[in-house]
């Protein structure tokens, strides 16, 4: 009859090295089998890890994967963006294996009449004119180029010179184009006041009004001359024909 346990050789794991004999050592099955249990749990250990590695790698290829809890920034803007004017980054959050919407972010936009540099391109309102910059009414001459400051509308949606609205008026001698013509103080002497008396002797007394440098001013039509033979003061010195030469025949 067998016994129950039987000896075997384990040669190389029993075998002392200080050992003098080279007869290897016997050990009984019972002490095999814990070592075999110990080798076994090992290898089911290592096993377990291999097999989380693998679902790990299978949730990768299958797609985004996160573990559950976590957060992190995001932004699906355009690369350089985030950050720069209006642009911001955003958070996400992973829930059951996959990231949330990312949230709070800031992407680029078209850019708006609004001081904001909505499209992230680093230049403020591209396609506007800049608020708050000098400007004059388009197309208008004289007083009714009036000057304003580019604002934006109250949309957003375009930029627009606010200076006043002048309406032309008739011309006077004020240095100003009151009709908005292009010329300056042209005309600017009514027909019924443009004769005028100089206050001079002779000739030199009949004037006529002219508009110089924005005041009307009475401007004599005949400079002095030689006293001729003709009836009139002709070198204004309030004499009249005195020692005059004939007439030019
Ligand atoms: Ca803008
Ligand atoms: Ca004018
Ligand atoms: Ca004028
Ligand atoms: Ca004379």
């Amino acid at each position: 009859m067998r016994a129950r346990y039987q000896p075997v050789y384990l040669p190389a794991m029993v075998a002392r090295p200080d050992a003098s004999s080279a007869a290897p050592r016997l050990l009984s099955i019972s002490v095999l089998g814990a070592v075999l249990a110990g080798m076994v749990g090992g290898a089911c250990a290592t096993s377990d890890q291999m097999l989380e590695k693998q679902r790990r790698n299978d949730e990768l290829e299958e797609g985004p994967s996160c573990y559950s809890g976590v957060s992190e920034d995001c932004y699906t803007g355009a690369d350089g963006t985030a950050g720069r004017g209006a642009c911001r980054l955003g958070q996400r959050t992973c829930e059951n294996g996959a990231w949330g919407e990312c949230s709070g972010q800031v992407v680029p936009s078209q850019d708006l009449c609004n001081n904001i540099d909505d499209d992230c391109d680093g230049v403020v309102d591209n396609g506007f004119e800049r608020e708050g910059a000098l400007c004059f009414r388009q197309g208008a001459e004289g007083v009714c180029r009036t000057q304003g400051r580019w604002r934006c509308s109250d949309d957003a949606s375009s930029s627009t010179c606010d200076a006043p609205i002048v309406e032309p008026t008739a011309e006077t001698c004020n240095g100003l184009d009151d009709d908005c013509d292009g010329q300056t103080d042209e005309d600017a002497v009514s027909a019924d006041r443009i004769t005028c008396t100089t206050g001079k002797a002779g000739v030199c007394l009949a004037g006529t009004n002219k508009c110089v440098q924005g005041k009307v001013r009475c401007i004599q039509d005949v400079q002095p001359g030689a006293e001729i033979c003709n009836g009139l003061d002709d070198d204004c010195d309030n004499e009249i024909d005195e020692e005059c030469a004939a007439p030019p025949s």
